[in-house]
């Protein structure tokens, strides 16, 4: 196996960030290629679909950041070894796709219609999401077999965005007051040995 090279904005998060994490955690090597988001229209036209994040490996460049987060995550032990458990994790991922393609739908909009699109995005679809997830961890420190896996390097990533405060018209409250025990889940996870380790240098 080449060493792999991951594909993204200089960001610490996004679709990526689940991919650089499993990479860390799983200790592989892998190049990390960041690029300023000035750099995205040149970028873009090295890349397969016009879209980041990607994966070049052994002579290929992948897209689909699931597809992507789901084979490190097996190269790094952090994908579910029972079928059914597998099933459950990229249930959970998928509905993280979901919930970023709408947000970005509302990305070109600005003033009165930014905010109605926004709210109504967060009450008919954001909360119930949130609740949705809570449901699935049942109280548990993780999502998928009582350890961690890429759902939820997933989740993290998704959940830091949502409170991050660079979402206008989405409260980055919104996580601990409708979802309290993910919001507990959120905070515990952030301090994995490993994820703080990686946040040390990030
Ligand atoms: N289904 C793709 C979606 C990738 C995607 O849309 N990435 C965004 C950046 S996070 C992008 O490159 N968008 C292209 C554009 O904005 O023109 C995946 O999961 O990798």
């Amino acid at each position: 196996m080449s060493k792999p090279k991951v594909t993204y904005f200089d960001v610490n998060g996004g679709r990526a960030e689940p991919i650089r994490l499993a990479f860390f955690i799983g200790g592989i090597e892998f190049e990390d290629d960041r690029f300023p988001y000035a750099d995205f229209a040149e970028v873009k036209k090295r890349t397969p679909l016009g879209q980041v994040p990607t994966l070049e490996m052994d002579g290929q460049i992948i897209t689909q950041s699931n597809a992507i987060t789901s084979y490190v995550g097996k190269l790094a032990g952090l994908y579910p070894n029972d079928d059914f458990q597998a099933l459950l994790c990229e249930e959970i991922m998928c509905s993280i796709e979901d919930v970023t393609t709408r947000i970005v739908g509302t990305f070109g909009l600005d003033g009165e219609a930014l905010k109605t699109a926004r709210e109504k995005l967060l009450n008919d679809y954001l909360i119930p999401h949130l609740k949705w997830l809570e449901s699935k961890l049942s109280g548990n420190d993780y999502f998928i077999e009582s350890r961690l896996t890429v759902a939820d390097l997933k989740v993290m990533a998704h959940l830091g965005w949502m409170q991050s405060g660079m979402l206008e018209h989405i409260p980055n409250t919104a996580i601990a007051q409708h979802t309290p025990a993910l919001n507990t889940y959120f905070s515990k996870l952030r301090q994995h040995p490993k994820i703080t380790e990686y946040y040390q240098n990030h």
